[in-house]
């Protein structure tokens, strides 16, 4: 009688477990496509890929910079000293950009941009643009 009772409860809890197991598996899938979709449209410009290159400690970020076509990309220099933005192949140029200051630079066309700043040719990103 004992070893009965105890060898079904197992089986009556595992028959309680499994459809409980499944509906979480559905909630945690549910939840994980639709945030996925949400996340997909709301951070494809905003935390993943900013529209915006920050230059703080001699250094461009983010590198690489991803972008679609025409995007228009903030430049912000959060040093003390004056930096560029400059294109290798000249597509774009922020000019002499003081600390502090900001501008905006647009690449038009598809393709890998490498970039320098002027004055600290040290200093290189990329923006990615497709
Ligand atoms: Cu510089």
């Amino acid at each position: 009688m004992v070893t009965g009772r105890l060898g079904r409860l197992p089986t009556i809890a595992l028959a309680l477990a499994v459809p409980l197991v499944a509906l979480v598996t559905v909630v945690v899938t549910l939840n994980v496509t639709s945030a996925g979709t949400s996340s997909a449209a709301g951070t494809a410009t905003g935390m993943k890929t900013p529209n915006s290159i920050t230059i703080a400690n001699f250094q461009f970020s983010p590198d690489p910079l991803v972008v679609t076509p025409g995007t228009a990309v903030k430049v912000t220099n959060r040093d003390g000293t004056v930096h560029t933005v400059t294109a290798a192949d000249k597509s774009f140029d922020t000019g002499d950009l003081d600390g502090g200051a900001s501008t905006t630079i647009t690449v038009a066309k598809a393709g890998t941009y490498k970039f320098f700043c002027n004055i600290h040719n040290y200093m290189t990103g990329t923006i990615e643009v497709k």
